[in-house]
C-alpha cells in the first residue's frame, strides 16, 4: 500500500484588526486605571480555507500599533509555510531574539501561536482540549470581573453580583491601598456581601515595596485569604523568595512571566506557592504547554490569567491545573461567549478554540490601526 499523502495546510495570510471595547466595571488596580480595553484580533487564513483566530489584550491603547506591526511582520514570514505551531514558535523566537524576546515580541508571537493552534485543531475537527489529548469538561473558576480598588461602599453589593453572575463561590479582590485599614475594610465589605464561605483571592498588583509587603502580608495573614497575588514588583525574584518563606497565606504570581523560563526561574528560587500564566505573555498555547510541564514537575498548581476561552481548554490538559480566572471582557466581540455555571467554565465544544467574531461588535468597536 502506498504512503497516504496528507495535504499540508499552509499559512496564506495573517489579518489583523483592533477594537476598543467598553468594560462593564473599569479596571482600577495598582498598575493603573483602564476604562476601555484594547484587543488585537488575529485571523490566520490558510490554504485549506480554515481560519485560525485569536485575540490579545495589550492593556494600553498606545501599545496596539506596536503589537499589530509585530504580528504583521511575523505573519509575513510565515506565508506559504505549513501550519506547524512548534516551528512557528521556534522560528519567531530565533528571529526576534535580536530585538529581545520579551515584551511586544512575545505578545505578537503568542497571538500568532494561539491562532495557529486554533487552525491546527480545526483541521483535525476537534476542540483544542481534545486535540491535545484531553477531554472537554468543567473547570473550577473564580470571578475576576470586579472588586477593583474603588470606593469601599460599593464592594459588598458588587461581591453579591459577582457571586450571582454564574454561581461563583470564589472571587478576587484588588488590594494594595496606602493604608492597611483600607485593605481590611475592603475584605470586610466582601464578606459582608457574600459571607465567609467563599474562596477570596487578593491581588496587590505590585503595589508594595518589599518591606511594606512583608508588613502588609503579616497583617493580613489571619484573614483566611486564598492567596496573596503580586504584592511586589513582578521581576523581584529574591523578594518573592523572601516573602514566600515568611507568609502563611500562599503566594501567587506569574501574569507577567514572559515565556516558560520566567516560571522556571521563580519555581527554582522557591519564590511562589502557586503560579499563573497569561497566554499573551507565556507564549500562547505552545508556551502554556511548556509552562504546564514545568509547573507539574515542580508540583506547583497553575492557574491562568485572562483568556478564559483558551484557558478552559488548556487547564484540562494541565496536570496541576488550579483555578480558571473568569473575565468576560472580550464578550462584546465574540460570537459565542462562554457561560459560567455553578462557578465552573467549560470550553467551547466546537472544533478549535471556539473563538469566532461577532462582526457587528467588531465593527462597532473597531479602531484604526
Ligand atoms: C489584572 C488583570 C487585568 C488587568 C489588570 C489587572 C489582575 C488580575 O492582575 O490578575 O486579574
Ligand atoms: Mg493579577
Amino acid at each position: 500500500m502506498g504512503k497516504q499523502m496528507i495535504a499540508p495546510i499552509l499559512f496564506k495570510n495573517v489579518k489583523v484588526r483592533a477594537v476598543l471595547v467598553p468594560l462593564r466595571r473599569p479596571v482600577i488596580a495598582g498598575i493603573g486605571r483602564f476604562d476601555r480595553w484594547p484587543l488585537v484580533l488575529v485571523d490566520i487564513e490558510t490554504t485549506s480555507g480554515i481560519v485560525g483566530r485569536s485575540y490579545v489584550a495589550p492593556y494600553r491603547l498606545s501599545a496596539v500599533s506596536a503589537v499589530v506591526a509585530e504580528v504583521r511582520d511575523l505573519g509575513e514570514a510565515l506565508n506559504g509555510k505549513s501550519i506547524a505551531p512548534f516551528d512557528a514558535f521556534e522560528g519567531a523566537m530565533k528571529a526576534l531574539n535580536v530585538v529581545g524576546v520579551s515584551g511586544i515580541s512575545t505578545i505578537a508571537m503568542s497571538a500568532i501561536d494561539m491562532a495557529a493552534w486554533d487552525a491546527f485543531s480545526k483541521a483535525a475537527d476537534l476542540p483544542l482540549a481534545v486535540f491535545l489529548g484531553g477531554t472537554l469538561g468543567p473547570v473550577r473558576a473564580y470571578n475576576s470581573n470586579g472588586l477593583w480598588r474603588h470606593e469601599v461602599g460599593t464592594i459588598a453589593a458588587e461581591a453579591r453580583s459577582l457571586q450571582a453572575e454564574g454561581g461563583f463561590s470564589a472571587m478576587k479582590l484588588r488590594l494594595g491601598n496606602t493604608h492597611v485599614r483600607d485593605d481590611l475594610a475592603a475584605i470586610r465589605a466582601v464578606r459582608e456581601g457574600v459571607g465567609t464561605d467563599i474562596d477570596l483571592m487578593v491581588d496587590f498588583n505590585q503595589a508594595l515595596g518589599l518591606g511594606d509587603a512583608i508588613r502588609r502580608c503579616h497583617e493580613l495573614d489571619d484573614e483566611d485569604l486564598y492567596w496573596f497575588e503580586e504584592p511586589i514588583a513582578y521581576d523581584n525574584v529574591r523578594g518573592y523568595a523572601q516573602l514566600a518563606h515568611q507568609v502563611r497565606t500562599p503566594l501567587q504570581m506569574g501574569e507577567n512571566y514572559y515565556g516558560p523560563r520566567d516560571l522556571f526561574t521563580f519555581l527554582a528560587a522557591g519564590a511562589v506557592h502557586y503560579a499563573m500564566a497569561d497566554l499573551m505573555r507565556i507564549g500562547g498555547v505552545t508556551g502554556w504547554l511548556r509552562a504546564a510541564a514545568i509547573a507539574s514537575a515542580a508540583g506547583i498548581q497553575l492557574s491562568n490569567h485572562l483568556y478564559p476561552e483558551i484557558a478552559a481548554h488548556l487547564l484540562r490538559v494541565t496536570p496541576t491545573a488550579h483555578w480558571l480566572e473568569w473575565v468576560d471582557w472580550a464578550n462584546p466581540i465574540l460570537a459565542e461567549p462562554l457561560e459560567p455555571e455553578g462557578g465552573q467554565v467549560t470550553a467551547s465544544a466546537r472544533s478549535g478554540t471556539g473563538i469566532d467574531w461577532n462582526e457587528k461588535g467588531v465593527s462597532k468597536y473597531a479602531i484604526d490601526i
